[in-house]
């Protein structure tokens, strides 16, 4: 199986790699669903929209200040950076994230299209100015904006629009690679999980890395059961001797 998705990616002229919380969660950070996705007793979408932030602002800022912290003490791990290597290797090779912790930048990968924003940056509620902020943790709950205006987490919420522009990037990236490689995500997320599909009937191979099963594991080209940390550095060797 890994020889065959080799293969597919060696001979591939333009590669898309789009990944999800499952690239990080070798280096601690808990994904979404399943065990670690809890925080007291809130899950993600009970937290991560307008409708919660507007409600409690505070609860909402103490949520990413907790995640801010995970985030800050973690590494990148194998996967991220067998996957800056490939694209350092392979220049037509496009990255897309839906993750939001920044562990793609610190691994070296650059020019990432990020779907759903990035936990390291803030933007005004009242003027929309938006700034890096990366301090853990924050002093004051919740941060605000130089005029004054509270600060949100420069990040997209259920119920928000993907930022336009990046994500017609992320839709043409899909619909003209010849390989799509998806890494730990469970593709329950819209709409970045339509890539998956839309890579599939631009006549792209897909290849899932995953460690279980996921609504797209059916239509995919090849699976591969493991996990991001241990099967990307193995893919990106072979592909690199
Ligand atoms: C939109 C930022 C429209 C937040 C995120 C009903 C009601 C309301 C909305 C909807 C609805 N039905 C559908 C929707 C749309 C909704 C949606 O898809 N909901 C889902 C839950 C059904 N989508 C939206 O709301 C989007 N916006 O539709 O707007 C619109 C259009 C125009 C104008 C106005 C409005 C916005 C979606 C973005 C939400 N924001 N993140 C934050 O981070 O704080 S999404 C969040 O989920 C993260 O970004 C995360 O990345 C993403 C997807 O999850 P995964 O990455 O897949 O992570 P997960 O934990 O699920 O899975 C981890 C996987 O890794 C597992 O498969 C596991 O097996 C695997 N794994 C584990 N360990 C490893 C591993 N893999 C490899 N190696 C390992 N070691
Ligand atoms: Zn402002």
């Amino acid at each position: 199986m890994i020889s065959t998705a080799t293969d597919w990616i060696r001979n591939a002229k333009l590669i898309a790699i789009m990944t999800g919380a499952g690239v990080s969660a070798e280096s601690g950070i808990p994904a979404f669903r399943g065990a670690g996705g809890l925080w007291r007793s809130f899950r993600a979408e009970d937290l991560a929209s307008p409708q919660a932030f507007a409600r409690d602002p505070k609860l909402v800022w103490e949520w990413y200040d907790w995640r801010r912290e995970i985030v800050a003490k973690a590494e990148p791990n194998p996967a991220h950076h067998a996957i800056a290597l490939l694209q350092k290797a392979r220049r037509d090779c496009t990255l897309i994230t839906q993750n939001v912790d920044g562990l793609h930048d610190r691994a070296g990968s650059v020019a990432i299209l990020k779907l759903h924003g990035d936990i390291w940056r803030m933007r005004c509620t009242r003027c929309a100015a938006e700034w890096p902020d990366r301090r853990v943790p924050l002093p004051s709950i919740p941060p605000k904006c130089q005029c004054g205006g509270m600060a949100r987490p420069a990040i997209v919420w259920f119920g928000e629009p993907l930022p336009p522009g990046i994500w017609s990037s992320a839709e043409s990236a899909a619909e003209t690679c010849d390989v799509l490689l998806v890494v730990g995500t469970s593709a329950v997320v819209y709409p970045a999980a339509s890539l998956i599909p839309s890579a599939r009937a631009a006549g792209a191979k897909v290849i899932e890395v995953n460690p279980e099963e996921t609504p797209v594991s059916g239509s995919v080209d090849c699976s591969l059961r493991g996990s991001a940390g241990a099967i990307l550095p193995e893919l990106a060797e072979s592909i690199l001797q």
